[in-house]
């Protein structure tokens, strides 16, 4: 008999448990949360082309007004200053940045970032400035996006502009968030912007974006001396449906292209082989050079770490793909993501012994259930409360083994835009009505406030 998850005794934690210069964050971005998609000079992206064709997104919406937040950052910030945090990670909207003629970079969506930041700093939060979350300027998917090489330059010109702009005060930069979904979800399966179903074209994305990740670097440091440069992956354990060989040998092929196309160019492998191969004539074009720039040094990882997966053999698909299964007896969240906190241990322990990183920050972490707003004004998110703590253990214990992991960014401050879910699925601690634009801090906010205060 399934056992109810939720009525397992939950684990014992502490902010004491952990170091005292821990960090203790929210995780946000810019599509997602600000609307204002029109005004101050911020260009069109991807995300508003894609969210304006019938059928992208499930409800229909877009990120057009989303939370408000270009004009209610200051709101936003107050609460997580209230909850206690000493770290911030937003994301940087290229389109407020980006000028069509190529001259000087919009100035209104500099000051904006600049405001912003100094809010963060007089509220003791550190900022963490992600560069790319998704929203590509629109006119640069016009000139072939990020299947072409030219915008690799065109992102470490961004990446200069803003840390040029922000460095005195922001000290850490994530250059890109989920390039795994950038490449695949945006140009395999089609279900993000811009849309591309082409594995071939999925595989070159992927390659610059690691490429102008590496060539980023250089440009950030050179701004900012005491910077520290990273990138924000979503790495998921995987396990084998099955003892069988071919299942086994699907879980290879599924952790190869999910996991380790990522991690060992970053770690100075070149791609992997054995996937290469499977890839054929889709493999990208890769330069002489490009695999040393991609390896360049980070100051850490970020690691997005949601649920597991189980992999089958999949007999029927191309040589590359296997089948993600769907296990019955699994407690899982709205979205249908195993709720999977021991995940994590998995995960970490398995970088660290395959790749040997740079200290890691978990980047994003977060569940979305369906939350009620109670007449009195509560919103009683008991699981999501839950998800956190569960996963806060195992984190404490993995760090209590000598697993080094420097900060944790709950994913996320509020409900926001959840791509091509729409507003239907809610992760955030603060619960946000829409359509008044009014925030409810939800159970699961109210513990992290405890929490971090040393409170029970
Ligand atoms: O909302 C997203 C975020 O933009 C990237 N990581 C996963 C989150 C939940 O799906």
């Amino acid at each position: 008999m399934k056992t109810n998850p939720q009525s397992l005794p939950l684990p014992n934690i502490e902010r004491s448990d952990f170091a005292q210069d821990f960090l203790w964050g929210c995780s946000t971005s810019s599509y997602q949360i600000e609307g204002a998609s029109d005004v101050d000079g911020r260009v069109e992206s991807i995300w508003d082309r894609f969210s304006a064709q019938p059928g992208n997104i499930s409800d229909g919406s877009s990120g057009k007004f989303a939370c408000d937040h270009y004009h209610r950052w200051p709101e936003d910030l107050d609460i997580a200053h209230e909850f206690g945090l000493n770290a911030y990670r937003f994301s940087i909207a290229w389109p407020r940045i980006f000028s069509e003629n190529g001259s000087k970079p919009n100035q209104k969506g500099l000051d904006f970032y600049s405001r912003m930041v100094d809010g963060m700093l007089e509220r003791g939060l550190q900022p963490w400035a992600t560069l790319y979350h998704w929203d590509l300027p629109q006119v640069l998917q016009d000139r072939g996006g990020w299947a072409e090489r030219s915008t690799i330059a065109q992102f470490v010109e961004f990446a200069d502009v803003m840390s040029h702009h922000l460095g005195d005060r922001v000290r850490n930069w994530i250059t890109h968030n989920e390039p795994w979904c950038t490449a695949m979800h945006g140009n395999w399966d089609g279900v993000h912007a811009p849309g591309n179903k082409n594995f071939k074209t999925a595989l070159q994305v992927c390659h610059h974006v690691l490429l102008s990740h590496g060539l980023a670097i250089p440009v950030i440091k050179a701004n900012v001396p005491d910077a520290k440069v990273g990138i924000a992956l979503s790495l998921h354990p995987v396990r084998a449906a099955s003892t069988a060989q071919v299942d086994v040998d699907a879980t290879v092929r599924h952790d190869g292209l999910r996991n380790r196309w990522f991690l060992d160019p970053l770690h100075g492998r070149g791609y992997p082989q054995d996937i290469w191969q499977l890839c054929g004539s889709d493999a990208p074009v890769v330069e002489p050079g490009d695999l040393a720039a991609i390896a360049t040094p980070v100051d850490f990882l970020g690691v997005n770490y949601y649920f597991p997966e189980v992999i089958a053999n999949a007999p029927d698909a191309t040589p590359i793909q296997a089948k993600v299964i769907v296990m019955p007896d699994r407690e899982r969240t709205a979205f249908g993501w195993e709720v999977a906190p021991e995940g994590l241990a998995t995960l970490l322990k398995r970088i660290i012994q395959d790749y040997q990183p740079a200290p890691i920050y978990i980047t994003e972490n977060g569940s979305t259930y369906e939350d009620v707003l109670e007449e009195d004004g509560s919103i009683n998110d008991v699981e999501r409360r839950n998800y956190f703590i569960r996963h806060l253990a195992v984190l404490r214990d993995v760090i209590a083994q000598g697993i080094v992991v420097k900060g944790y960014f709950a994913w996320s401050l509020m409900d926001n835009f959840e791509w091509a879910e729409g507003y239907r699925r809610r992760f955030g601690m603060v619960y946000v009505d829409f359509a008044t634009q009014k925030r409810s801090v939800k159970s699961s906010g109210y513990w992290y406030a405890r929490f971090l205060k040393g409170k029970r």
